[in-house]
């Protein structure tokens, strides 16, 4: 882990209990009974609804001899639960709502490890989501190797302190590669690609059938291919940030599993089927529980 990376000012006077930390938007203070329950954290699966969060909870809890299952209290903004060393954790849309999550739940982390960077690096991070493909079909999973902004730069923030701060895209190599590995059985179409995440689905993603409307087709066409041109296979709204953030950190092993829900190439709207979005949308739970149970 990158200690100087980390707010110890902070945490660590709530570990010391000089101050409880209030985690406001999941609902919890460090010092709520629940923390105790949580002590063999080791791994956090993140995804955009609360309702697939549910569902992954009660799966890993079946297969977990019926395990129980801890709901945070707060669901007004993210659905968490808990149960048998993994941590549930819906995000949102985007990367303004979803870095309050993942911060807040580095925090959390790090409380419940207390202070222990070798516990805490051992911790397994996933984004699981839904995605447009560049040039690859729809269905197909896409697991991502470098998360990028639309100018293919790295997520960065204005801050406080030096102007902007930038931060680095890349998901470690090992954790994609064992990924792939543990599904080598499964016939799901998967792929191992960069991916763009832009702070909004329509205009940042180019798309012709907004509300508002910027480019043109030829512009659009010119982003995409561009995309293409540079390994990205797809798009969404969270893992720059997601990425950023945990090697900011120095986690060792992270990773995002998205599945396509269209092909940006042949279009802006999504059209599969509520049957279609279903299975496309089972096939990334699939591969990260196939890869949970190989370290878990
Ligand atoms: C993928 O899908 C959502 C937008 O439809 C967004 O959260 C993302 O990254
Ligand atoms: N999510 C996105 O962000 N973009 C898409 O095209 C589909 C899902």
């Amino acid at each position: 882990m990158k200690s100087e990376h980390i707010n110890h000012t902070f945490l660590d006077s709530v570990l010391s209990g000089e101050q409880v930390d209030s985690y406001y938007h999941l609902g919890i203070t460090s010092d709520d009974p629940l923390i105790e329950k949580m002590l063999e954290l080791r791994a956090v699966i993140m995804g955009g609804s609360g309702n697939r969060i549910n569902e992954f909870a009660q799966s890993w809890s079946a297969e977990h001899e019926d395990a129980e299952i801890i709901r945070f209290p707060k669901e007004d903004r993210f659905v968490i639960r808990y149960t048998a060393g993994v941590l549930f954790v819906s995000h949102g849309m985007g990367m303004p709502s979803a870095s309050i999550a993942v911060q807040e739940i580095m925090r959390l982390v790090y409380f419940i490890h207390r202070g222990s960077l070798d516990r805490i690096s051992e911790v397994f991070w996933a984004r699981v989501g839904t995605s447009g493909g560049v040039g690859v079909p729809a269905g197909t999973i896409v697991v991502t190797s470098e998360a990028l902004m639309p100018d293919l730069k790295p997520y960065r923030v204005f801050d406080g302190g030096k102007g902007t701060t930038w931060f680095e895209s890349s998901f470690p190599v090992e954790t994609a590669e064992a990924i792939l590995k543990a599904n080598g059985e499964e016939e799901i179409p998967m792929t191992v690609g960069k991916t763009v995440a832009t702070n909004e689905f329509f205009l940042e993603q180019f798309r012709l059938d907004g509300a508002i409307v910027l480019a043109d087709l030829d512009r659009k066409m010119e982003w995409l291919t561009w995309l293409s041109e540079n390994n990205v296979r797809n798009i969404e709204m969270e893992g720059a940030m997601f990425a950023g953030y945990l090697n900011y950190w120095g986690f060792r092993s992270f990773a995002m599993v998205c599945t396509t829900m269209l092909n940006r190439l042949e279009g802006d709207q999504v059209t599969a089927t509520a049957s279609q979005l279903q299975a496309y949308n089972e096939r990334s739970g699939t591969v990260i529980f196939n890869y949970l149970r190989t370290i878990i």
